[in-house]
């Protein structure tokens, strides 16, 4: 059995697992002071305030030039920010919790200016519980709940929404641990077992949302074919978010480098709105917010024509 998200779940029948299925019907995202509606695509732009980020590290060293970056996602079309102090990348070296927290306290201090809801993308209690004292409405733990015990009573006491993404083992570890019968139904029933487990904390359902973990114990063609397939994980229940941006998989045979990634990001973010999922995290706000516009449009044309 494989470490991380292995609590076992069942896979719910449709309409069993508490709430409308995300594919038909509109729904809402409860986040902590407001709701985001699902009936269009949500952009989260990602802000990684890391030295070693591996497409965005290292960029916005001081709390100024961070604040700026937030702002200029926002006026290119996020409706959140997704910020993060510790690099989840394959064989990133783990953080100490003191680091984490050194590297995202300025901007923490002055996220009263920024327009949108922001999300915290971290594993640890003790770094969502500062980031939910200066505001944040979102936690987004890559780990599904299986890094750190106390984060999900963190989560459920703050009425903070929660972003359950699926990965197995931890970024030292995770290539090992891509090893899959059938890679959606094994990461369905192991993203069953976290919403169980975050459940049975006590994080309200309305306030989940549920990740495939793109490229995280996932080898690439694993990841296209989650992509591929991804309206097998709406028996969940629960909006899917994706995030797919600049990464390997998106290579190709030419290998190409993160910047060199961004169709190949729209390309994957447009089929996954197309089979389903709600919200997107990217590094390239502006085509994303372009091209899922299209995509939403194209999906509604002929109602009014
Ligand atoms: N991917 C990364 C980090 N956090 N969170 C969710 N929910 N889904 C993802 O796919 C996801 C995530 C990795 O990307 P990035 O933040 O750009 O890189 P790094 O981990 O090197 O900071």
């Amino acid at each position: 059995m494989s470490p991380g998200l292995v609590r076992g779940g069942e896979t719910p029948t449709p309409g069993t697992a508490g709430g409308p299925d995300p594919l038909r019907a509109p729904v809402r995202w409860r986040l902590r002071t407001r709701e985001v509606p699902l009936d269009r695509p949500v952009v989260m732009g990602i802000l990684n305030l890391t030295p070693d980020s591996f497409s965005d590290g290292g960029r916005f060293a001081d709390v100024d030039a961070q604040i700026t970056r937030a702002h200029a996602l926002v006026e290119e079309g996020a409706d959140l920010l997704d910020v993060g102090g510790e690099s989840t990348r394959p064989g990133a070296t783990p953080v100490p919790v003191d680091e984490e927290l050194r590297r995202l306290e300025p901007f923490l201090a002055r996220l009263g200016e920024i327009p949108v809801p922001v999300s915290i993308d971290t594993r640890r209690a003790a770094v969502a519980e500062r980031a939910l004292d200066a505001g944040v409405e979102i936690v987004n733990d890559v780990s599904g709940l299986s890094h750190d015990a106390t984060l999900a009573g963190v989560v459920a006491r703050s009425g903070a929404a929660l972003v359950l993404m699926h990965m197995r083992g931890n970024p030292i570890d995770m290539t090992e641990w891509a090893r899959y019968g059938d890679v959606v139904a094994e990461v369905r029933s192991e993203l069953a077992g976290a919403l169980d487990y975050a459940r049975s904390a006590g994080v309200e359902e309305a306030r989940i949302v549920l990740d495939p973990g793109i490229g995280f114990a996932k080898s690439p063609d694993q990841s296209l074919a989650l992509l591929h397939r991804l309206d097998g994980l709406h028996l969940l229940g629960r909006p899917l978010l994706v995030g797919p941006s600049r990464k390997r998989f998106l290579a190709g045979p030419e290998a190409l480098p993160p910047d060199q990634r961004v169709e190949g990001t729209l390309a994957a973010c447009v089929v996954a709105w197309s089979r389903g999922a709600r919200i997107f995290r990217v590094h390239d706000v502006r085509p994303a917010r372009k091209a899922l516009d299209v995509a939403w449009r194209i999906d509604h044309a002929g109602a009014s024509s």
